[in-house]
Formats: structure tokens, C-alpha cells, sequence
């Protein structure tokens, strides 16, 4: 991660806002994102652990949170543990934090190495009823929470049994949901650095030119401007190849007349921007494309007053499905009967918009939240419908960030994406 934190403020005021929400004689034990082997002796970049990250900024391997709550308001012990600087592997792979470093990044007074953390959960655990660990969700890989937690051979593990196991990530997902306005400030440097990106490619675009020398400009201008690289893995998908979902090969050449889907965003300080637009290979939209691309247009902007406090992503799954029927039912891509035939689980419209409108976004791309949750002031969502029409080889998605208010903030508002905007932008 190329940011550096300036201030711990943001971390102290979540280890705080977590320990109001622990019950009392409680014990909490999070542990960083393991490393992934890729092959050999290589591993995959380091990603931390989004919850671990959001509660004490630090973004190394080998870590472990443990906090501790007693009965009394004042007791209350909050212990950050970390690898021990070991000259031969700093000759390898660079520096680690000292203990200093690591105190001032997280606002956490008591830093000790990682190898005292068994002493630490055993002298607790007899304190303690409530045990809360995280089991990590969607995980590749079938851990328990008490071996993801390195608990399973600790001599107290007798101790530890007895304890009530109760869920931290539902905890840590109800503070993540709301960004502050530390969160806002990095999430809007995701966003800018994902709009250069954009006007590079608008820039420069033209036939013939493979879909990986579009996703490499778009690298380039990401880590050019401080980025850590992609949230996620970008599709860059000319033609037909836009109606395959999650397309991420890359690998074919963009056509002369063919529209180009690209959904990409920058990761800044570990938040992402999420984004996507479809622009004509050869800077001007068929008769038909613009109409098509014009009936998305006119969903996506219907559709971004609807981020505001009391809504849900369900009922705005709801309005852009409508919408986006009545138009496909104008543009004759669906019969008055096809409509009518269509039922609550598979109405019409699925025929041509197969994914869902919105998404929550932060330090995970998709982010804690799901479709129930009712919309706050604060919270960051995706809004992004689309049209797919394989038989015309024209995939069409509009995507943009907003922030849930009153009036919402359309973190994109100043990308291109009225067809005469992109159009202009791409005359040169
Ligand atoms: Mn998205």
C-alpha cells in the first residue's frame, strides 16, 4: 500500500466505537489476513484483512488484535501484536514496523510481538465469558474460527472452550457500513484516480488496438497516481465479449464499430472505486448504439435520486428492473406478452439485465451491507444497470458511486458519460 496514514484518530475512534458495542467480561481476538502461497516460494500480493485494517490501519502479515473488556467502563486492554523485525528476512523483503511505528499508526499504546500473544489470550481468557472472534466469510478455504484464529493449540484452549463464541464481524460490519469523513476522502482519491484513467483511455482509444493495451493504460495511470493497483479485477471487454458478465481476460482485439465495456477502479489506502463505462471503439456511436446506450443513460440517471436515508437496495433492484422493461419493451427487444408472462422471480427484463443495480462499496469492493439493509446517511453504494444483448454483440453498463443523503453526491458526476461528452472527448 503506497498511502501512509498521517493520523490514528480514525482507528482509535473504531477500537472505541467496537468496545461500547462488546458485552461485558468479553474477549476479542482478530488476527491479520493470512499470506497466500502463488507458486514456488512466491506469494500473492499482500491484501490485509479489511475488518483487522479498519480497526488499527496497520497493513502487514502476522498480526493479531487482541481487546479486552471487563465489567468496569475502565477495564478495558487493548493489545496489538506484530512480527519481530528479523534482519535476514528484512534483507529479503524490506523493513517491518518497529513497535514505535506500529503504536503511532494504530493509536494503540501497548504493541508487543506476535510470539507473546498465547501468554496474553491465556491470562485473559479466565477474565472473560464472551469470546468474540471472526470466521472469515466467503473464504476459499474451510477454517474455523478457532484455527483462523491461531486458538486451537493454546494450553488454555480448555478455557477458551468454555467461553460463549459470539459474532465480531456482524459488530465491525455495522460501524463499516456508515464511511466517515476520512472513509469519504479516500474513497473520492479512488474515484479521481479512476477518472484519469478514464480520460486516458477516451483519449487514446482506437480500432484494433487489444483489450490488454487498454487495461495496462489504465494500470499505468492508476499506479502513476499513487493507487496500489485495482480494487478488483478489471473487464475490459470489447463487443460481444461485454455480455459475458465477468469477462476478464482481456485478450481480444477492439473492433472497428464495436462498443467497449470497461468496469474498473483504482484501490487507495485499501478503499476501492468501482466504475463503468462503455464508449464506441472508434469514438462515434452507431444510430443504434446511441439509442441503446441512451435508454441505460436515462435508468442510471432516474435511478440515482433513489440513494436516499429509508431505501434499500431491493426496492431499487425493483425501479431499474421496471425501467428498464419499459424501455426494452420501446426499443421492441420485448413483447407485451413476454412482459405480462414474466413473473416476480424471472420477470422479462432478466432477459437483457441479468445482475443486480447496486452494491455497497468501501475497503471491500462489495462491501458489508446486503440488500436489506436500509440506506443511512454516509453509506457508499454502487449504482450501475445495464443492457446485454448477445445477438447484437452490445453489452452496456453504466456505473457510478454515491454517497446515501438527502441529496445524493454522485461521487462521478464529472466523468464523461453523456454520448456527446464521450463523443467530444474522443475527437482528436
Ligand atoms: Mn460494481
Amino acid at each position: 500500500m503506497k498511502y501512509q496514514p498521517i493520523s490514528a484518530d480514525f482507528y482509535i475512534e473504531n477500537q472505541q466505537n467496537l468496545i461500547a458495542q462488546l458485552a461485558d467480561n468479553s474477549l476479542v481476538i482478530m488476527q491479520s489476513a493470512p499470506v497466500f502461497p502463488r507458486n514456488g516460494d512466491q506469494f500473492f500480493h499482500y491484501r490485509q484483512d479489511s475488518d483487522f485494517f479498519y480497526l488499527t490501519g496497520i497493513d502487514q502479515e502476522n498480526c493479531m488484535l487482541i481487546i479486552w473488556k471487563g465489567s468496569q467502563k475502565t477495564e478495558t486492554k487493548i493489545l496489538l501484536f506484530i512480527q519481530k523485525a528479523d534482519k535476514n528476512q528484512e534483507i529479503w523483503y524490506g523493513r517491518k514496523l518497529s513497535l514505535y511505528d506500529a503504536s503511532k499508526l494504530s493509536g494503540i499504546e501497548t504493541v508487543k510481538y506476535i510470539d507473546e500473544y498465547k501468554d496474553w489470550v491465556c491470562n485473559l481468557a479466565p477474565k472473560s465469558k464472551n469470546l468474540y472472534v471472526s470466521k472469515p466469510k466467503n473464504h476459499p478455504f474451510e477454517l474455523d474460527a478457532f484455527n483462523y484464529n491461531r486458538l486451537s493449540n493454546l494450553h488454555c484452549r480448555n478455557v477458551l472452550d468454555s467461553l460463549r463464541i459470539r459474532d465480531l464481524q456482524e459488530l465491525i460490519e455495522a460501524q463499516r457500513l456508515i464511511k466517515s469523513d476520512f472513509e469519504i476522502q479516500q474513497m473520492n482519491k479512488a474515484v479521481s484516480i479512476t477518472k484519469q484513467a478514464y480520460l486516458a483511455v477516451l483519449n487514446s482509444l482506437k480500432p484494433n488496438q487489444m483489450e490488454y493495451e487498454v487495461e495496462a493504460q489504465i494500470t499505468a495511470e492508476f499506479l502513476r497516481n499513487g493507487a496500489s493497483g485495482h480494487a478488483y479485477e478489471p473487464i475490459i471487454a470489447g463487443g460481444v465479449n461485454a455480455c459475458i458478465l465477468h469477462y476478464t481476460d482481456n485478450d481480444k482485439v477492439l473492433k472497428n464499430g464495436d462498443l467497449l465495456l470497461m468496469d474498473f477502479g483504482a484501490e487507495y489506502g485499501n478503499y476501492a472505486a468501482d466504475c463503468s463505462r462503455t464508449i464506441p471503439v472508434n469514438g462515434t456511436f452507431s444510430p443504434r448504439q446511441r439509442t441503446l446506450y441512451q435508454a441505460v443513460l436515462d435508468v442510471y440517471k432516474r435511478l440515482i435520486p433513489l440513494f436516499v436515508p429509508g431505501n434499500t437496495i431491493e426496492a431499487i433492484n425493483k425501479m431499474s428492473g421496471k425501467w428498464l422493461e419499459e424501455k426494452m419493451l420501446e426499443l421492441k427487444l420485448l413483447s407485451i406478452d413476454e412482459v405480462k408472462n414474466g413473473t416476480e422471480e424471472s420477470p422479462a427484463y432478466k432477459k437483457y439485465f441479468m445482475h443486480g443495480t447496486s452494491h455497497f462499496l468501501g475497503l471491500d469492493v462489495h462491501d458489508v451491507g446486503n440488500k436489506q439493509t436500509v440506506f443511512q446517511k454516509g453509506m457508499v453504494l454502487t449504482c450501475e444497470p445495464g443492457i446485454y444483448i448477445e445477438e447484437e454483440n452490445i453489452g452496456i453498463r453504466i456505473e457510478t458511486n454515491i454517497i446515501v443523503d438527502n441529496q445524493p453526491i454522485d461521487l462521478m458526476a464529472d466523468f464523461p458519460v453523456e454520448i456527446d461528452e464521450i463523443e467530444a472527448a474522443m475527437m482528436r
